[in-house]
């Protein structure tokens, strides 16, 4: 998650403003260290005219000057981060903080969204427009490699233009502090080459159609039971209460927004676990469910959330 290691041009250029302010601060030390030593070794300087010229060029113009410099810098470099100028089409997608996880939601042709959580499958070598809001209280969305932060802010849509200059993985985190799991609020981004991100949106809306109809057997009826109010399994429609939805579940890299590696392992350690491995995070415990109930639930949710 270094800014030192950029994969995006907006994250180069957040990466070029540290790297300026870093020798400033460095050049800045020395001279203020060799001032120091000067000042505690020489006789003390008696008032007269060298000293409030000293006083007026070292205490008044030089840091005027440097922090000029360093706004008009900044401004440049902030104005380069806008995606002005730029006529290619940008990807659209939607980002909501929700207390401790991401909604994901891509919009498609014809007004349908496809809703997925903490992960984001993007084309790489594409600028993608990303529209962050909150459900809940103020959030930030930042993937270091991929350009700046920007805050989530509920019943208001910031945008932030990201582009992966090359196809991979790269980890996001909150980064406005936002409750008890903060830390625990992470995310992935995915940039496929060429249209790979397509293959990733027809499994998760052609999944769709099979989750929403909950079909029979013991871990249907538990789910439905227990955990529909707050967890949709279409994901063409959000659940009443929120819960990130699991439709395409088995495709994601980790369950609880990083909390722990997806798999059949770590499927069935949240469903017993999760107040152990995230404490305090939404999701009611279900203890008193039995653990062939869980059992039934975490073998459905294998099947259904393709
Ligand atoms: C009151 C709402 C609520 C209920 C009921 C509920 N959950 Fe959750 N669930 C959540 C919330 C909120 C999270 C996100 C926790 C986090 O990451 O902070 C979550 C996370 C999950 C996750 C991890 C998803 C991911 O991709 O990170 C799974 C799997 C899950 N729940 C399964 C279940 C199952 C199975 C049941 C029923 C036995 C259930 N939940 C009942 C609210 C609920
Ligand atoms: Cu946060």
């Amino acid at each position: 998650m270094s800014i030192l290691e950029p994969a995006s041009r907006g994250a180069g250029a957040v990466a070029d403003i540290w790297w300026v302010m870093f020798w400033g601060a460095l050049v800045v030390l020395a001279i203020m260290i060799v001032l120091g030593l000067y000042a505690a070794s020489s006789r003390p300087w008696h008032a007269g005219k060298g000293l409030t010229a000293f006083i007026l060029v070292g205490g008044i113009a030089w840091p005027t000057l440097t922090v000029l410099a360093l706004l008009v810098y900044g401004l440049w470099l902030g104005e380069a981060l806008l995606p002005r100028g730029d006529s290619r089409e940008p990807y659209r997608i939607e980002v909501v903080g929700h207390q401790w996880w991401w909604e994901i939601r891509y919009p498609q042709e014809g007004g349908a969204t496809l809703i997925d959580a903490n992960e984001i499958h993007v084309p790489a070598g594409r600028p993608v427009d990303v529209h962050v809001t909150s459900a809940d209280v103020i959030h930030s969305f930042w993937i270091p490699r991929m350009g700046p932060k920007i805050d989530a802010v509920p019943g208001y849509t910031n945008v932030v233009r990201i582009e992966a200059d090359e196809p991979g993985t790269y980890r996001g985190q909150c980064s406005e502090f936002c409750g008890l799991q903060h830390a625990g609020m992470v995310l992935r981004l995915v940039a496929h080459e060429g249209d790979g991100h397509l293959d990733h949106l027809e499994r998760l809306g052609g999944g769709s159609a099979e989750g929403a109809d909950a079909g029979a057997g013991a871990g249907a009826a538990a789910f439905a039971e227990n955990c529909s109010a707050c967890h949709s399994l279409d994901a063409t429609q959000p659940a009443a209460d929120p819960g990130p939805s699991l439709a395409g579940l088995s495709q994601r890299a980790f369950l609880g927004a990083g909390a722990i590696a997806n798999g059949p392992e770590g499927l069935r350690t949240w469903l017993s676990s999760h107040q152990s491995l995230k404490p305090g995070n939404l999701m009611p415990t279900f203890h008193h469910l039995e653990p062939e109930t869980i059992e039934a639930i975490a073998a459905f949710l294998e099947e259904r959330g393709r």
